[in-house]
């Protein structure tokens, strides 16, 4: 172990405490991956430090150190990403804010005020203890706060009340040099020049460390449904989907899957998908302030429905099936995740959606390969999957990918629409903006982060 090292531990351990510098990599290994598929996943460096810090204060100083001595320094938040975003792919510190997860409510305007490294599942929980609803779902509970604003998180539940920056009013933020900076607050409207914080959500951890949020909250939803409609057709199941949001309802979301897909991951966490018929579904999620709005949306759905010839609907209509029909859904990843090589995150305007998959299935076709598909269609945002298959090798993946990023790129979409850029599509962002777009975000970065310490190799390379 060099000098320097020794050096910065001792520093680390005066700001933090000798229990939260952790220094033997066999403890650190959870915080050396993300939940990219192996294939795909970057290789974590030697030589690294895993700090736990509990305040503001400390995470400026350790920031403050790191920028003097220009040593790289990764903030990590649940590891639930599938981009690499997180992973250390450089020697240097790795920053964890887990034991930053206070939770305060400002009831009179419907606010939290949630520290970084709050799990999902905690605030969920205990919102709704308090009486609200926070209605993000982006399937791993596990994933926190600070991550889900670096990444702009999506999910299931984005469609009516928006991602998660449309959640987000203020953010508190250390500055790589150290500085701490309170963006945004408790405002409904604010106009005060440019927005930095709605630079700094979805900038995945390159630009500064978030390590507190100003998040909206909504009442408690006492009205909700989960409808499954099944279909024998894939058009026809996507086809319904732009006629439903252009009624004037808005679900809360709308995803697509396919029974084959969906029953494995139901097998996966030991229960049952409750609709086995009709290959191809959909999953619409409704809330409601009154039961007449419920009523409305669901006879709304019903009377657009039959011209695209569904099997049958089902709807759930207790909590507890609704969370179990949510936890199915949000295991599809988790139960392929094996056979996965890689998994992506095309994103079209919805009147092309059917275009998408057509091209996949001609992909598929020509390729003799299965692509399997899912996701977020109320939000023109599908996963496609490339599998590990006997007649799959690298050239051809790559060939494969290629294709499906210039189909969505034709279809006037993009290479990612909630999974990010992070370690691996960060020659997919070069292709998908311009030259002067990357030069301004370049430009950015070195504002922020002038010696290049925070996240490097991310978004941008
Ligand atoms: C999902 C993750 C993989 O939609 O984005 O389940
Ligand atoms: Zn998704």
């Amino acid at each position: 172990m060099s000098q320097n090292r020794e050096k910065l531990i001792d520093l680390l351990e005066d700001i933090v405490g000798n229990k939260w510098v952790i220094i033997e990599r066999e403890f650190q290994s959870s915080y050396l991956k993300d939940e990219t598929p192996l294939p795909m996943l970057p290789s974590a460096a030697n030589d690294l430090i895993l700090v736990k810090p509990f305040s503001t204060k400390q995470v400026s100083k350790i920031l403050e150190i790191a920028n003097k001595e220009k040593i790289t320094v990764f903030p990590v938040g649940g590891r639930t990403g599938l981009v690499g975003g997180s992973v250390p792919t450089e020697s240097g510190i790795i920053l964890s804010l887990e034991r930053m997860n206070n939770i305060e409510f400002d009831k009179e305007n419907s606010m939290a005020i949630v520290e970084a490294g709050t799990t999902l599942g905690s605030f969920i929980e205990v919102s709704k203890r308090a009486g609200f609803f926070f209605p993000l779902h982006p399937g791993d509970e596990g994933a926190q706060i600070g991550g889900l604003i670096s990444t702009n998180a999506g999910g299931v539940r984005a469609i009516k009340y928006g991602v998660m920056r449309n959640y987000v009013y203020g953010l508190e933020v250390v500055l790589p040099t150290g500085e701490i900076l309170n963006l945004g607050g408790k405002l409904l409207k604010n106009n005060t020049g440019y927005n930095l914080m709605q630079l700094i959500i979805g900038s995945e951890g390159t630009l500064c460390v978030i390590t507190r949020a100003v998040i909206k909250l909504y009442p408690e939803c006492r009205y909700s449904s989960t409808m499954i409609v099944p279909f024998g057709n894939r058009y026809n199941a996507i086809l319904s989907v732009n006629k439903i949001l252009r009624s004037g309802i808005i679900p809360l979301g709308v995803e697509y899957i396919e029974l084959r897909d969906i029953n494995k991951a139901a097998k996966h966490i030991n229960e049952r998908w409750p609709v086995q018929e009709g290959n191809f579904q959909l999953l619409i999620l409704l809330n409601a302030t009154t039961d007449n709005e419920l009523l409305f949306a669901y006879e709304k759905i019903s009377e657009i429905l039959p011209e695209y010839n569904p099997n049958d609907y089902f709807l759930a209509e207790t909590n507890k099936e609704e969370e179990m029909i949510l936890r199915i859904r949000s295991s599809l990843y988790t139960s392929m995740k094996s056979r996965i090589i890689d998994i992506l995150d095309l994103t079209v305007p919805s009147n092309h959606l059917l275009d998408l998959i057509s091209a996949v299935e001609k992909t598929a076709f020509k390729n003799h390969i299965d692509l399997p598909i899912y996701g977020h269609v109320g939000d023109g945002n599908l996963h496609v999957h490339i599998l590990k298959e006997e007649n799959t090798n690298q050239k051809k993946i790559e060939k494969i990918k290629k294709e499906l990023y210039k189909v969505a790129s034709n279809l006037g979409g993009v290479p990612t629409g909630e999974h990010g850029i992070g370690k691996i599509r960060t020659e997919e962002i070069k292709k998908a903006l311009s030259e002067k777009e990357m030069y301004l975000m370049s430009k950015i970065k070195e504002n922020f982060d002038p010696n290049n310490i925070l996240n490097p190799g991310k978004i941008l390379s």
